[in-house]
């Protein structure tokens, strides 16, 4: 048949149906694809266009090496480098020679990602994941090492006849579903990686429930440890005691094309390309140790797959956090990333996935008990990948050939805002000579930085007193003289800002005081924020002045 698409990460080879729903206590959990999210506060995001030029760009990343460098992955075999804002002209890596890319937009094969070790300033050398072009090895999936000859002087070229093979997957005779994520665990410096079934259409071989086959599989190595020519097996794998091939992390994938971790938490999301039904996204908490079934091909999504009716879900089955349908313009999930930058409050800890097929962007987040969805953007693009840099900022690529490719950083657009602004003081009461902490958080929500000065005024009531020198600010200006404790600063680029400062309850009044502070920003509001503190009176050694 025709695929409806030109092109697809985990394109179907034929549409499945007859899917039937899956109904069991406890086990199915999705959140909306939009409406009833919660008290989540979504980002406006839009796309900013960050540089273009790129054949077939499917990966984003960065070094962690404090250059903050942008390494741009395209598919025909090169790495390039943006550096300081600047395309370099010379690739960073060109193994084209030895790379499997049919130039075809169709194709999955290709160099599809690249990854740094921890520590990479003082390694100076690199994982790639790629389909094979040599030989009998032609069309195989290979994980290899390379280096870079002359860090100091330069290091934005790697040398390309450095290659030392790290593992080599069979993947004959199909192209398509080769996965082609390399990430490196925040928390344990091991190497992830995630072949996808094999290829064809519904798994024939049904890899992905195999467990003599790495195919299909989240794969967890260590190719640091003593540095090993290929790898070796951390113990604490889940499998290392069964008969299941250690390498294997978790299992039951499809195509898992892009995964990533949480920076700040460790947390891993998965995009699990869709057959003909589902798209889906797989989540696995920092504290996993592994063994993980994500249900391919018994599942496909929430729904069953194979059979169509009736499944039953695998030993240690997890269903997916969200899922959406495989219905036009939707046809392929790419996972993406929880944004933990520092430029946009309201973008904090949000799972941002796309559609390579839509261009639709979505969000997830974790409301405290559910996960919650929203689709945030719809775009012309062909995502085929997102990344972050350094900082934490979120990308994407358009996937186009003839250096139509392009990358776009997400932002938020939301106005400029302070109304999620807070007051706190610690303790809320105590006994005249007590000493209380006031904190002021001021929040900009939107997007739009507060370029402009923000002003803080907090006047203290009769009844408490400033402890000299405590108000203290990260940055901005501040002024604890005359009776009034003022702030002033700009929030941007970063978002939030704390002020403490301490006062002493001086028993003059008694009951409850209320400290207020007037928070204004151009363009942003004039708030008020109070806090209150009790201090019973004592009518034996401490006058009450009734007002
Ligand atoms: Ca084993
Ligand atoms: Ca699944």
């Amino acid at each position: 048949m025709i695929a409806r698409y030109p092109w697809k990460f985990g394109v179907s080879i034929s549409l499945a149906v007859g899917a039937g729903l899956i109904i069991w206590a406890g086990l199915v959990s999705t959140p909306p694809e939009a409406g009833a999210n919660g008290a989540i506060d979504w980002p406006e995001i839009e796309l900013v266009e960050i540089e273009t030029g790129f054949d077939y760009p499917v990966h984003i990343t960065h070094a962690g090496d404090g250059s903050g460098r942008i390494f741009v992955v395209e598919q025909a075999g090169v790495i390039r480098i943006i550096k300081n804002g600047t395309l370099l002209g010379t690739p960073f890596l060109n193994i084209s020679a030895r790379v499997n890319f049919s130039g075809n937009p169709n194709d999955e094969q290709g160099l599809l990602s690249v990854a740094f070790p921890p520590d990479y300033a003082s390694k100076n050398y690199f994982y790639v994941y790629y389909t094979s072009r040599i030989g009998a090895d032609d069309g195989d999936n290979i994980v290899a090492r390379f280096f870079v000859d002359d860090p100091v002087n330069n290091p934005d070229e790697a040398d390309p006849n450095s290659e030392q093979l790290v593992l080599h997957l069979e993947h004959q005779p199909n192209s398509n579903h080769n996965g082609g994520q390399l990430a490196f665990g925040p928390n344990d410096g091991y190497l992830y990686l995630a072949p996808g079934d094999g290829g064809s259409s519904n798994d024939p071989p049904n890899n992905a429930q195999t467990t003599s086959t790495l195919l299909g599989k989240i794969l967890r190595l260590d190719v640091e440890t003593g540095s090993p020519a290929t790898y070796t097996i951390p113990a604490s794998n889940p499998f290392t005691q069964t008969a299941a091939l250690d390498e294997i992390w978790a299992l039951g994938l499809r195509n898992p094309w892009r995964f990533s971790f949480d920076r700040q938490t460790g947390d891993l999301y998965i995009g699990d390309v869709g057959q003909g039904a589902r798209e889906e996204i797989d989540f696995q908490p920092a504290s996993s140790s592994g063994g993980e079934n994500y249900g391919w091909k018994i599942l496909e999504g929430t729904i069953c797959g194979t059979p169509s009716s009736g499944c039953t879900p695998p030993a240690n089955y997890v269903p997916p956090i969200a899922d959406y349908p495989r219905s036009s313009p939707d046809c392929s999930v790419t996972g993406g990333y929880a944004y933990r930058g520092q430029l946009y409050y309201r973008m904090q800890g949000v799972y941002f996935y796309g559609d390579f097929c839509s261009g639709r962007i979505r969000a997830l987040k974790y409301d405290g008990s559910a996960w919650q969805g929203l689709l945030l953007l719809d775009t012309p693009q062909s995502i085929s990948t997102f990344g972050e840099d350094e900082a934490g900022n979120l990308y994407l690529a358009h996937r186009a050939g003839s250096g139509n490719g392009a990358i776009y950083q997400i932002v938020d657009t939301g106005v400029a805002n302070l109304s999620p602004s807070t007051k706190t003081v610690s303790p809320t009461g105590g006994d005249p000579g007590q000493t209380f902490s006031f904190t002021i958080t001021l929040i900009n929500s939107g997007g739009q930085p507060m370029t402009q000065t923000t002003f803080v005024t907090d006047t203290l009531p009769t009844g408490l007193a400033y402890v000299p020198n405590t108000l203290t600010a990260p940055f901005g200006t501040y002024d604890d003289t005359g009776g009034l404790l003022t702030w002033q600063g700009k929030l941007n680029p970063t978002p939030t800002v704390q002020i403490t400062f301490q006062v002493t309850a001086t028993g003059e009044i008694t009951d409850a005081l209320q400290n207020i502070a007037e928070i204004e920003g151009q363009n942003a509001g004039r708030y008020t924020r109070s806090a209150t503190v009790f201090i019973p009176g004592n009518p034996i050694y401490l006058p009450v002045i009734f007002k």
